[in-house]
């Protein structure tokens, strides 16, 4: 859909989905002098209570537990939040009626005139995106980092000061409404399946993915792993804008010695980096480092102050994040792994004797690609979650394996069976949403069993 326009006061909007991003977008519209309508599958008192006062206060008519076509059919133009399915029917019928449709990013585009560092893949934006921030201010450069993660792009647009440069983290979904968005620098740093339950298979969720790269042209720059299969598939789709990789196939980004170093060649100037010391120093850090050091390279940013950005740098929690040692046994909480792909690339980063809790919301993948690394280094699984049944019956007898209904009873089953040297690690291939609010919560509950585990463990793993 192309959608190139500035908002005019008295247009009428609906906003479809009342969490951050459609709240985001309610306060925008109204900025902009619009007249704003929300519809939301839940009941107003369902919704947090300072959304209902807001609503209420604003005098903005709210349609909830469900979306109708009458309701719907009364905007010159929907904004769909990212969780929204841009499949369902009610959708299709607005189309059909020529109503624009548009996600946050669309809705955000006419509006933006600062360098744009866009970075997407199935794991690593996180670290990627804050990584990318970190240099850049490392660099003197005023910034703001936002996006799928942190403060969406509509509430930065209605802030006062403008930063040089906005980082900012895309997820498939909004990539999927993003209208003419269009990065200076798109990252793309992997695609492993992930969100099936959304995008029905791999192909589609590529799709969605590669629309920030459909809108440059030859002055922006694509960034993509020479590692990821998917990526190199895609490659010779990007004939518009100039193409780098990273990775440890590429020489332009070589990792050096044993993988705690890396150099960047661009043109005539090589630069060599060390993640000695720094918190990036893994097997994942080095990609992502390596893609975050091309970016701002690209950008025009010096040795020195990159190399002072990466020591500064600290990793975002439940991302592979160290908790605690007891009796020699350490305990790793990667929460934030929710997908196949995060498991491997978390698993890599071990030797071996991995007690691995994992299980959840099943979101369509297919847990028979962990067989290998699993039968390599797992030597107990503990499974929870809707997903333990599947997960058990695809991973067949690669590893010994246990059954809990808590995360409480996963923690002390691990401490109970692990031995000094052991790992154990929550990386669970899967949503945390049904037993918690999200990955979040989840890794906190996680941290929480680990941090009460006694002593007794101390001396049964000693
Ligand atoms: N809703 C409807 N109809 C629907 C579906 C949802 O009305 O068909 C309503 C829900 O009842 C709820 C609201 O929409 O009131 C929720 O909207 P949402 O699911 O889009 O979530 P937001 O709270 O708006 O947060 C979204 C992103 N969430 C998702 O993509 C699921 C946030 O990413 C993002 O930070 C935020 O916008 C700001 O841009 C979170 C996420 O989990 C972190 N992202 C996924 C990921 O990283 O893997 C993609």
């Amino acid at each position: 859909m192309n959608w190139n326009k500035k908002i005019k006061a008295g247009e009428r909007a609906v906003v479809m989905g009342m969490g951050i991003s459609g709240r985001a977008a309610v306060a925008f519209l109204l900025s902009k002098g619009a007249e704003v309508f929300v519809t939301d599958s839940r009941e107003l008192k369902d919704l947090p209570g300072k959304d209902q006062a807001y609503l209420l206060e604003q005098n903005i008519p709210f349609e909830g537990g469900g979306h109708s076509k009458a309701f719907m059919s009364q905007g010159d133009f929907i904004v769909i939040s990212p969780g929204v399915p841009t499949d369902l029917k009610i959708l299709k019928e607005l189309r059909d009626a020529d109503i624009p449709i548009l996600g946050e990013l669309a809705l955000a585009t006419p509006y933006l005139t600062e360098s744009i560092v866009a970075v997407t893949g199935t794991n690593g934006k996180t670290t990627v995106t804050s990584l990318i921030g970190e240099l850049l201010r490392a660099s003197g450069k005023k910034v703001f980092v936002g996006g799928n993660i942190g403060t969406p792009i509509l509430d930065y647009l209605r802030q006062d000061e403008r930063a040089e440069f906005l980082v900012l983290e895309l997820s498939s979904f909004q990539l999927e409404s993003a209208g003419n968005f269009c990065p200076h620098i798109g990252v793309l740093l992997n695609i492993t399946p992930d969100h099936l339950d959304r995008h029905k298979n791999i192909v589609q969720y590529a799709a969605a993915k590669m629309k920030m790269f459909v809108h440059q042209k030859a002055s922006d720059k694509a960034i993509i792993s020479s590692d990821d299969p998917v990526c190199q598939q895609i490659k010779p789709m990007l004939v518009e804008q100039e193409v780098y990789c990273f990775g440890n196939r590429e020489s332009a980004c070589a990792a050096i010695g044993s993988g705690q170093a890396f150099q960047i060649s661009i043109a005539e100037q090589v630069d060599h980096y060390s993640l000695l010391d720094t918190a990036l120093n893994s097997h994942t850090g080095l990609l992502n480092s390596q893609a975050a050091v091309l970016a701002v390279s690209l950008l025009g940013a010096k040795h020195a102050d990159i190399v002072k950005g990466l020591q500064s740098f600290k990793t975002a929690k439940h991302r592979l994040q160290h908790v605690r040692t007891l009796g020699g046994v350490e305990y790793y909480n990667d929460s934030k792994a929710t997908n196949t792909g995060a498991v491997l690339s978390a698993l890599e980063s071990f030797p071996g004797n991995v007690i691995l809790l994992a299980g959840g919301r099943d979101k369509g993948e297919d847990y028979t690609v962990l067989r290998e690394v699993v039968e390599e280094k797992v030597r107990a699984l503990i499974l929870l979650g809707e997903a333990a049944g599947a997960m058990d019956e695809a991973l067949g007898k690669t590893a010994s394996r246990l059954r809990a209904s808590s995360m409480d009873e996963a923690v002390n089953l691990a401490a109970g069976i692990a031995r000094s040297g052991d790992v154990v690690l929550l990386a669970p291939a899967c949503s945390s949403f049904d037993m918690f609010t999200n990955y979040g919560h989840r890794g906190e509950v996680f941290m929480e069993s680990v941090l009460k585990l006694q002593e007794e463990h101390r001396e049964q793993a000693a």
